[in-house]
């Protein structure tokens, strides 16, 4: 067989498998049923799936961190909002540049390797469902409206890594002052731009269910820590972050954190989203950071700070319990 597939009594229970390899050979046999088998043994090498891009960029040295000149280049350093403090040191900028996770361009965590050329501009969002004012927003004109702000969080991926870094953007809230939610608006859909010329893996690995979609409850979308980010460091997002246009939401795992969004949905029902499709017993559609409840293939008690060597105590919400809560207590 082409596919190695490990049996779950080998190996140690704990050791974290990133979330791409596992998951997606599954869906990829599955497709595999389908497309026959020479596609398989083109794709696969012996230890798995091979990234295609990688061969390309081989040789050459783009630049870690590239943060083009725009519209609302002007409005960064945005002023700190002091009331989100974390006694955590930042993660180093170079750290954080260098270790994402971005399906759409590279399923390594080496992003900023295949990110030259992408474009930030022109950029629009389009909001549109359940809502008062849908609208094709202009994406500088709505960063114009609403207005920036730095906060520092913590952030944590379900693979137990995390870090604390200074994102800038648009609090969700004003947002939705915007644009005015309908009453029957329960959920938010937000969808990552589909456009295979740009993200090579939407073309590559054509069997993942793209485009990349994540929801929120109307509530969550609400909190004050919600945050449409646009910016990172000081400056506007590099293409790996997400760029132009990318969710943070500290409490909940890093996967519900959708990047380049083009487009915002208010709806009546629970969306589906790309990883809860791709393994729901696996990525929930609340996922809230939670030490206590383990990942069914590894514990989220600890977790490693990227760059440090260290791993420290998981906190339940991140962190966050004091502003989330009430949310789902009751
Ligand atoms: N469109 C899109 N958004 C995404 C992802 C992705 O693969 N595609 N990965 C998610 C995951 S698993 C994490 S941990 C964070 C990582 O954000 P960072 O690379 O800025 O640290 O982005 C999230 N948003
Ligand atoms: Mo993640």
């Amino acid at each position: 067989m082409f596919i190695k597939r490990k049996n779950p009594w080998e190996g140690p229970s704990m050791r974290v498998t990133p979330e791409e390899v596992y998951i997606e050979r599954r869906r990829f046999i599955k497709s595999m049923a389908g497309y026959g088998l020479m596609a398989g043994v083109f794709l696969s090498g012996a230890g798995g799936i091979i990234n295609p891009s990688a061969l390309f960029a081989m040789g050459k040295k783009p630049p870690l961190i590239t943060v083009p000149e725009t519209p609302t280049s002007m409005l960064y350093p945005a002023k700190r909002n002091r009331r989100f403090r974390v006694k955590r040191a930042l993660t180093e900028e170079k750290i954080a540049a260098a270790y994402n996770n971005f399906y759409e361009f590279s399923t390594n965590k080496k992003v900023w390797k295949y990110v030259e050329g992408f474009k930030a501009r022109p950029w629009t969002v389009e909001v549109t469902g359940l809502v008062k004012r849908p609208k094709v927003y202009d994406l500088d004109e709505l960063v114009k409206k609403i207005g920036v702000e730095e906060r520092v969080y913590r952030f944590r991926c379900v693979e137990a890594w995390a870090m604390t870094v200074p994102w800038t953007g648009l609090p969700m809230r004003k947002f939705l002052n915007l644009v005015e939610p309908m009453a029957g608006a329960k959920y938010i859909r937000f969808r990552t731009l589909y456009d295979k010329e740009v993200f090579p893996q939407q073309k590559l690995r054509f069997w993942l269910p793209w485009p990349y979609e994540e929801g929120l409850t109307i509530e969550e979308a609400g909190n004050v820590l919600t945050l449409l980010a646009t910016g990172i460091y000081g400056h506007e997002l590099p293409a790996q972050h997400g760029s132009p246009i990318r969710l943070v939401i500290p409490w909940k795992y890093g996967f519900k954190s959708i990047k380049s969004i083009v487009r915002i949905e208010f709806t009546e029902t629970r969306p589906e989203t790309f990883w809860n499709t791709l393994a729901p017993e696996e990525y929930g559609f609340q996922s809230n950071v939670d030490p206590a409840v383990p990942h069914p293939r590894w514990s989220q008690a600890t977790e490693k700070l990227i760059g440090t060597g260290m791993r420290v105590p998981t906190l339940k919400y991140n962190g966050y319990g004091e502003y989330v809560k009430g949310l789902y207590e009751g």
